[in-house]
């Protein structure tokens, strides 16, 4: 499935990807604050403060880096937020980043030709009470190296970062959940500026579709071809998965991290500033879950991938891909 999921793509591209030899590696930092580090084709994902107590409340979850060799970073913050309330009971009174990491696993030198990936697992309270959701998170990475020159964004090649997110309840009582996926993309660009002349739209949103949500993001400034009308302006790629999926906003750093950070309860507003400069990005499922039940989804963040009628066309391409990581890590 991998291989064709490659061959596929590049020949929605018409790139020649070389398969990638380079080494690929998973490691994980378990003493707080916490790591998760992906090295695959050269490409290199990295999230940290996995695992920080201060950013349960506070802003610095997931402060992460998305790179190929020495390109420049174009991430500044990819985590993952929640709130919970009991059906009959208490409830939480804000959102809280996943801070409480109880069990992990890495792949450090994984078989070249499958995926840099690794495993997250937190137990967090709702409304005080402790131990009442399970977050697994299974990352995995891809990282194809494009044929220099090839007209893909800064000649990069392609990069896909797939993370299925599994939420049990493991309380006694139902539990409404709510979960958030939090992305800030700084984007390095043609004008040589990163984070604060980004553009973004909004593909679709469409909820209990296989693929629920898409935003494109790209370098500025505001008269910028938008990507995939000419080569070498390709951009990024924000994805969700549709099942439980309520909610998304397209929009600033500044707006749209509050909402998960401040001492509040906050839901997405389904908005996209098309020219937000300093880009910044969520999701929101929503789901009801009885004592023992799981929920899945996942996000996606892909450098130059298809396009969304193309990648839906490959939906089982994609459902493939993504139940072959689930499979090899429960
Ligand atoms: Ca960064
Ligand atoms: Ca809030
Ligand atoms: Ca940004």
């Amino acid at each position: 499935m991998k291989n064709r999921y490659r061959e596929t793509i590049g020949a929605v591209l018409t790139l020649a990807f070389v398969s990638a030899s380079l080494a690929q590696t998973g490691t994980i930092g378990t003493t707080s604050p916490g790591f998760l580090q992906l090295v695959d084709g050269g490409w290199t994902y990295r999230v940290d403060n996995t695992f920080a107590s201060a950013a349960r409340t506070g802003t610095g979850g997931g402060l992460a880096n998305y790179t190929r060799g020495t390109s420049p970073d174009h991430l500044y913050q990819h985590w993952w937020w929640y709130r919970g309330a009991f059906v009959n009971g208490a409830a939480d009174t804000r959102e809280y980043a996943l801070t409480n990491l109880v069990a992990s696993e890495s792949f450090a030198g994984a078989v070249p030709g499958q995926y840099a990936f690794g495993v997250l697992t937190y137990s967090e309270p709702v409304a005080g009470v402790a131990n009442a959701l399970r977050v697994r998170l299974s990352y995995a990475f891809d990282g194809i190296v494009g044929a220099p020159g090839a007209g893909t964004f800064q000649s990069l090649g392609a990069a896909i970062l797939s993370i299925r997110w599994r939420i049990t309840n493991t309380s006694s009582d139902n539990i409404e959940v709510n979960f958030f996926n939090y992305i800030d993309l700084d984007v390095v660009g043609p004008s040589g500026t990163g984070g604060g002349n980004d553009m973004a739209r909004l593909e679709f949103f469409s909820p209990g579709n296989p693929v629920g949500g898409w935003i494109k993001v790209w370098d500025g400034p505001a008269t910028a071809t938008p990507p995939n009308s000419a080569p070498g302006l390709e951009g990024w790629n924000y994805i969700a998965s549709g099942d439980y999926l309520v909610g998304y906003e397209a929009g600033t750093f500044s707006a749209t991290r509050p909402k998960l950070t401040n001492a509040t309860v906050d839901n997405l507003s389904n908005t996209v500033a098309t020219y937000p400069a300093d880009f910044a990005s969520a999701y929101q499922w929503r789901t009801v879950l009885a004592p023992g039940e799981s929920a899945e989804g996942w996000v996606v963040v892909g450098v130059n991938v298809p396009e969304p009628a193309s990648m839906l066309a490959l939906g089982a391409g994609l459902a493939g891909l993504l139940g072959l990581r689930r499979r090899r890590t429960q």
